[in-house]
């Protein structure tokens, strides 16, 4: 590496405006910034390993895709000095995942694992709020409340259950209310999920709303509260870990799913084992693991995770750090629209005489469906349309596929946006900061080097 090459990627990873200064011009001379030239250029170019081909098109106050990663993230307390994310072991797991905490335990897929169509359990992410609980030894024996609001309390074994319903299984999303956390800038509370909170299984149980008219749905019920067996990371018997909710309308949904499989295979622990929750489309901490109770309410739920600035946005913008008004803050509900690249993966190389570039993602969009996905290979001066697939079924993602023409040798950035069915399209950067960082789904980025 020369020494320019050090300087800039360096001062990108440690003091981002100043390295933007570095290379787009003179600090406060505004009227000067703007785009890339000359000494500015070359100095970047080696930071990122090329030339950057559209560098002529790129703006200033944007951190390389190249070295933004390492830029916007910092690793665990205790994670080794060595470059590069710490890698999660874990039965079951195919070692890949990346490690985002400790205790509570929560790892994320990279992008570039999510490639398959249906995200195998083995690479699919992990978010706990408490301890893991000990794996039930008689799966069939567990019990389930559903009581509140209700005509009668239902108290029934997962045994029972499962000989009562006629099973279903569906395709469909799960993905942490936080996912996207680590784009915002002042970073904010939390693991700092890049995109990877988030995968695509084959979910299979009983439909929850078949469950809930069996008990009888009082008219007094507005809200739910779902329960599950991991001890708080306390210890502390009087706490949960987690028990969050959601109004009857979206509790009454017909995808909403009380669940035993994952991909065809019995829950994994992890997972939620014996029996979970899936409610797709909302931030993941409403599909409760490890399920004992869902407690119908004639009011909004106030479990742990319920109110302050815990799953929710604010509604009015916010100055990062700035004291919070709990009275300007509001349930995230359905998630934001997000398109992911998949393949190839954020980094890659390749042949100097590549001159095509096929790619491959997927998309999604909490309650809505994608409309359109759309790829630049320019940083954003022009755009063409992907060819994006229908889910399988409702919550399913979809899976997109786009080819673009490579010009010459060097570094380029692929960006990525998706729009959903109402017509709100990915910003460029996360947007509405909160303290605990919730919603961002800037576009993605990825960097590729031709030669
Ligand atoms: N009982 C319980 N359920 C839980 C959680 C938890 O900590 N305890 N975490 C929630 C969160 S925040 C998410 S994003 C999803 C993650 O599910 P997964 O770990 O199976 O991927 O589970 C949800 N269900
Ligand atoms: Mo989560």
């Amino acid at each position: 590496m020369s020494k320019i090459e050090r300087t800039v990627g360096e001062v990108y990873r440690d003091d981002p405006e100043r390295a933007d200064a570095v290379v787009f011009g003179r600090r406060g001379d505004v009227s000067r910034r703007g785009f890339l030239g000359g000494s500015g250029m070359a100095a970047l170019s080696a930071a990122v390993g090329g030339p950057i081909v559209f560098g002529a098109a790129m703006p200033s106050g944007l951190i390389p895709a190249a070295l933004a990663q390492e830029a916007n993230t910092d690793p665990p307390a205790d994670a080794p000095a060595h470059k590069g994310p710490q890698l999660l072991q874990y039965p079951g797991k195919d070692g890949n995942l990346v490690l985002l905490g400790d205790k509570p335990l929560a790892a994320e897929t990279p992008e570039q694992l999510l490639d398959d169509e249906t995200t195998p359990t083995s690479k699919f992410f992990i978010s706990n709020n408490g301890q893991v609980p000990e794996a039930t030894k008689e799966p069939d024996a567990w019990k389930l409340t559903i009581d509140g609001e209700v005509n009668k309390t239902l108290e029934l074994t997962l045994g029972e259950l499962k000989s009562k319903v006629r099973p279903v299984t569906r395709r469909m999303v799960l993905e942490c209310g936080g996912n996207g956390r680590s784009f915002f800038i002042p970073q904010a509370r939390g693991n700092q999920w890049t995109n990877g909170g988030a995968g695509c299984a084959e979910w299979t149980g009983a439909r929850l709303a078949d469950v809930i008219r069996a008990a009888g749905l009082k008219p007094s019920a507005v809200f739910s509260g779902h329960y599950g067996a991991d001890p708080h990371l306390s210890g502390d018997p009087t706490k949960s870990a987690l028990s969050r909710g959601v109004p009857i309308k979206k509790l009454m949904d017909e995808s909403n799913l009380i669940v035993w499989e994952m991909n065809g295979k019995p829950l994994e622990p992890i997972h939620g084992f014996p029996v979970r929750l899936i409610i797709p489309g909302w931030p993941g901490s409403v599909s409760a693991k490890w399920l004992t109770r869902i407690w119908l309410r004639d009011k909004p739920h106030d479990g742990q995770g319920m109110g302050g600035t815990s799953y929710r946005l604010a509604v009015k913008p916010m100055l990062p750090g700035s004291k919070v008004d709990e009275k300007n803050f509001t349930d995230l509900e359905s998630m934001p629209v997000r398109a992911i690249i998949t393949k190839p993966a954020n980094g890659t190389r390749l042949g100097a005489s590549i001159r095509e570039l096929n790619l491959r993602g997927a998309a999604w969009a909490g309650d809505y469906t994608v409309r359109a996905v759309d790829v630049s290979i320019d940083f954003g001066a022009s755009w063409q349309r992907a060819n994006v697939n229908q889910p399988k079924n409702r919550y399913d993602w979809q899976r997109w596929t786009a080819t673009l023409k490579l010009p010459s040798e060097g570094y380029y950035e692929i960006w990525s946006r998706a729009t959903d069915s109402r017509g709100i399209m990915q910003p460029h950067v996360a947007g509405n900061w909160n303290p605990q960082g919730y919603g961002a789904n800037p576009m993605h980025r990825i960097a590729i080097l031709v030669g």
